[in-house]
């Protein structure tokens, strides 16, 4: 049997939803497990406890996968948490639609003018928001130029949004927050950096001046891609088949800018923290967690490692990260007040380690070239312009440079999944295949290095001699000797 609404009867008591096809409040862009595991548990929980007509409709930009698994399951999808103590699966029922925006962009932009939306969330991904990754300004690509200036069925999500929201100006609708729940540093001043120059030239500059807001956020959960092992556990807990399952770690967290012209769900009765400022802790879990993410998944995809909590668990690699978090990433900023930086990089590093979560290494790998300025590079920059050389950050960004070479320690291949695959390996192509030779090949990529990067000679000697300690030893002896 599939699950389903009626199907919810031979459910177990303790899994079934708290809220059943509530009336649509929010549109979700970018359906992925992150979201199902995150936003959409945080909204239902809300929903539950202080009411509200909040429910989802999730946009896949492209994917039909996950929408006709929705749409089969009437919107209804589980949640695993894996805890070392004992796995518990419930099933989400936030949902109040699902749409796939490459085959109907019609329909995504005529509900962004509906004025029952309230909230529009994203979860597209780093390079989703066409943005440059080391300075935050707009790429004009031809995707995102065709979409401004033709008539065409807009095809990226800032095309999508901007004619969303003229519909909505057109229908007069009422205003609308657009909260970007993206792994972007100031995600909220980004979007509204993204969306206000785009409206510039257009009539609608004025009313997304006054009815627009941009709500930053910083959304926490460890959530693997789905497999089919994730299926099939939740299909015996749940005693129906789920298609659409996600599995994700206990620890969740979502801190807010508490700015929704048209309301919002009461997320704080469901756990989420709402604030002025979120960049503090954007900054906070960008560079603690997710650059160490990263350094975990170079180093260890380039050593053969599968999984991050493998990759932990080798020789040294566990010293040099807190090192790397000690010396260069903690001294990079101030965190929120009342955090010690060290102690939430102790408790990042716990969860890494939880062997339920199978997270892979390259899924963390992926557009290296759109994450790394936010996790890793502002760090570096921080440091360097305080007369201090981050040895281990260079470490990492070698390993990312060992990476994109496309083979690991032992020969096997590596894919390159990134916007700039093409431009990396035509750098590395034209370059001598020395380490110096790679590393001005890799430093030349104006949209991930600033000027001061590329061009700071201290920094860029700490590449070459990590990337020829690799080369020659490979990133296992490397670890092993990288402490005393
Ligand atoms: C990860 C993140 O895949 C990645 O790049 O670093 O998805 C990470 O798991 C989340 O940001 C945790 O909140």
């Amino acid at each position: 049997m599939e699950l389903s609404t009626s199907s919810l009867a031979h459910v177990p008591r303790d899994c079934r939803p708290r809220v059943v096809a509530p009336p649509a409040g929010i549109v979700h862009l970018g359906l992925g497990a992150f979201h199902r595991a995150h936003q959409a548990v945080f909204t239902e929980d809300a929903m539950a406890a202080g009411g509200g007509d909040w429910g989802i409709v999730g946009v896949a930009p492209r994917s039909a996968d996950v929408v006709d698994a929705m749409r089969a399951q009437d919107g209804l999808f589980s949640v695993t948490t894996l805890d070392p103590g004992g796995n518990s699966t419930r099933v989400i029922g936030s949902s109040a639609g699902q749409m796939r925006a490459a085959a109907d962009p019609g329909a995504v932009v005529a509900l962004l003018a509906d004025p029952t939306i309230k909230i529009v969330t994203l979860t597209v991904t780093e390079k989703g928001y066409k943005l440059d990754a080391a300075t935050g300004r707009l790429l004009l690509d031809d995707d995102l130029r065709a979409d401004l200036e033709t008539g065409r069925p807009p095809q990226t999500v800032p095309g999508l949004l901007i004619r969303g929201l003229c519909a909505r100006r057109r229908a007069d609708a009422g205003p609308i927050a657009l909260a970007s729940c993206d792994n972007l540093p100031a995600n909220g001043h980004r979007l509204r950096g993204l969306i206000t120059g785009l409206a510039a030239a257009t009539a609608i500059a004025d009313w997304v001046a006054s009815s627009v807001s941009f709500p930053g956020s910083m959304v926490d959960r460890i959530v693997p891609a789905t497999t089919a092992a994730t299926l099939a556990g939740a299909s015996t807990a749940l005693g129906v088949r789920d298609r659409a399952a996600v599995n994700g770690e206990p620890y969740s967290a979502w801190v807010i800018e508490d700015d929704f012209p048209a309301g919002r769900p009461a997320w704080e009765l469901a756990g989420a923290v709402l604030t002025t400022d979120a960049r503090p802790w954007e900054r906070l879990k960008l560079r603690t967690l997710n650059g160490v993410h990263s350094a975990i998944a170079y180093l260890g995809a380039v050593a053969g490692c599968t999984t991050i909590a493998s990759a932990l668990a080798l020789p040294g690699m566990h010293s040099v990260v807190r090192e790397f978090i000690a010396s260069d990433v903690a001294p990079s900023f101030e965190p929120p007040s009342g955090v010690d930086t060290l102690a939430y990089g102790e408790e990042v590093l716990i969860r890494f380690e939880n062997p339920a979560i199978e997270y892979q290494t390259v899924q963390v790998a992926m557009d290296g070239s759109q994450k790394l300025p936010q996790r890793v590079l502002q760090t570096i920059a921080d440091r360097l312009a305080a007369g201090s050389v981050p040895h281990w950050g260079a470490l990492v960004v070698a390993a990312w440079m060992r990476f994109v070479q496309g083979v690991a320690d032992d020969g096997t291949p590596l894919p390159l999944n990134d916007p700039l695959a093409d431009r990396i390996r035509a750098r590395l192509a034209a370059a001598p295949a020395t380490p110096s030779g790679v590393v001005d090949a890799l430093l030349g990529l104006d949209t991930v290095f600033t000027p001061a990067l590329a061009e700071d000679a201290r920094w860029r000697a700490a590449l070459i001699e990590w990337l020829t300690a690799i080369d020659k030893h490979g990133v296992k002896a490397t670890l092993a000797g990288a402490l005393p």
